[in-house]
């Protein structure tokens, strides 16, 4: 018996400011296709059920297309069951709008409620900003999935939850993978986003397969994000032209695809031969990926001992800024901006 362990897809999320620059609609139509993807791996894998802990949705107002797009896919999934729980951002704004409930959507509300399998018992309960685990009362003699929504640093309390009985403690909330045990019996497990959202959301993102084979439940985590979102650094110290230091970049982002985005840092101190270009940069990498975002973190490497001497415009310049009373970044910036000029006066 295989399952599937997904949560927060947040789906309608307005998405974080650096994101936004993107074309929305066309990167939340490609949240909703996550959804189909992971349906259709779902049949290809022979994946029996796909529990969703909570946070389908960003929102309570969903637009009713996107609840068409939703239901429709469960309909036409007969062979899978879907095991849904609330989050935070959403109530139950998504059941209460239904017309028709299909027999394979299985949800829960505020008590727990377990659904009897052959293989396991699966109990969950919607979102609550406290939980009361003294309820919860699970058959020591089957495999027990519990699944909630919240944080185990706030209002989940993973002491509550220890010999328990539970097998895999199905988590959501938190936007990244994390599976560790819970008592001995146990573990706890935090799918993380199916896809990045932000500029925050960084590294691969899947969910949780679980496999359920002669009495034994075990999970991997499956990356399964159809684009990452990656903080790459990059320290230039060491370049001496803008082709060494395009090639280091270059080198650096060997294993990153071009459906990818980009949080591309440069650091260190820079050498004055290199004036460096970051808008040509950034267009460069722009073409090359989905989306890239340069932050300049360098600053000017730069030793005044070899300008005592210079007699050159460059030289009294340099000479003069360094003498100057402004602080050290400001230096570093107008002796920036006064190379590219005198440079451009030279061409
Ligand atoms: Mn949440």
């Amino acid at each position: 018996m295989k399952i599937i362990h997904t949560a927060d897809l947040h789906l309608e999320s307005s998405l974080t400011s650096n994101l936004r620059v993107l074309n929305r609609s066309s990167r939340n139509q490609e949240l909703l296709d996550n959804f189909k993807r992971l349906i259709d791996y779902a049949k290809t894998h022979e994946v029996d059920r796909i529990i969703i802990a909570g946070d389908l949705f960003d929102t309570h107002i969903i637009m009713g297309k996107t609840r068409k797009f939703i239901l429709d896919l469960i309909i036409s999934s007969p062979s899978i069951d879907f095991i849904y729980i609330t989050g935070n951002h959403e109530e139950d704004s998504f059941i209460s709008k239904l017309d028709i409930i299909p027999s394979n959507f299985k949800f829960f509300d505020n008590d727990f409620f377990t659904i009897h399998y052959s293989d396991c018992d699966i109990t969950g309960i919607n979102y609550n900003e406290t939980y009361n685990f003294k309820k919860l009362n699970l058959d020591p003699n089957k495999i027990n999935i519990l699944t909630i929504h919240g944080d185990i640093n706030t209002n989940i309390k993973l002491n509550e939850l220890k010999n328990k009985n539970i097998d895999y403690l199905a988590l959501g909330h938190i936007h990244e993978y994390i599976k560790d045990k819970l008592d001995d019996r146990g573990v706890y497990v935090y799918p993380g986003c199916l896809e990045g959202r932000g500029f925050d959301e960084t590294g691969p993102k899947g969910f949780s397969l679980i496999n359920i084979v002669n009495n034994k439940i075990v999970s991997e985590f499956v990356p399964f994000a159809r684009r990452v979102i990656h903080d790459v650094y990059c320290d230039i110290t060491n370049c001496d032209s803008y082709q060494e230091l395009r090639a280091l970049i270059d080198s650096k982002l060997a294993d990153v695809s071009e459906n990818d985005v980009l949080k591309l840092h440069i650091t260190g101190k820079y050498s004055i031969n290199i004036i460096k270009q970051n808008e040509a940069l950034e267009n460069y990498y722009s073409n090359k990926y989905y989306f890239v975002k340069l932050y300049d973190e360098t600053s000017l490497k730069i030793n005044p001992k070899e300008y005592e001497n210079d007699i050159s415009l460059k030289g009294e310049f340099i000479r003069n800024v360094l003498n100057s009373d402004l602080s050290e970044q400001d230096k570093n910036k107008v002796i920036e901006f006064g190379i590219k000029a005198l440079l451009k006066e030279e061409v």
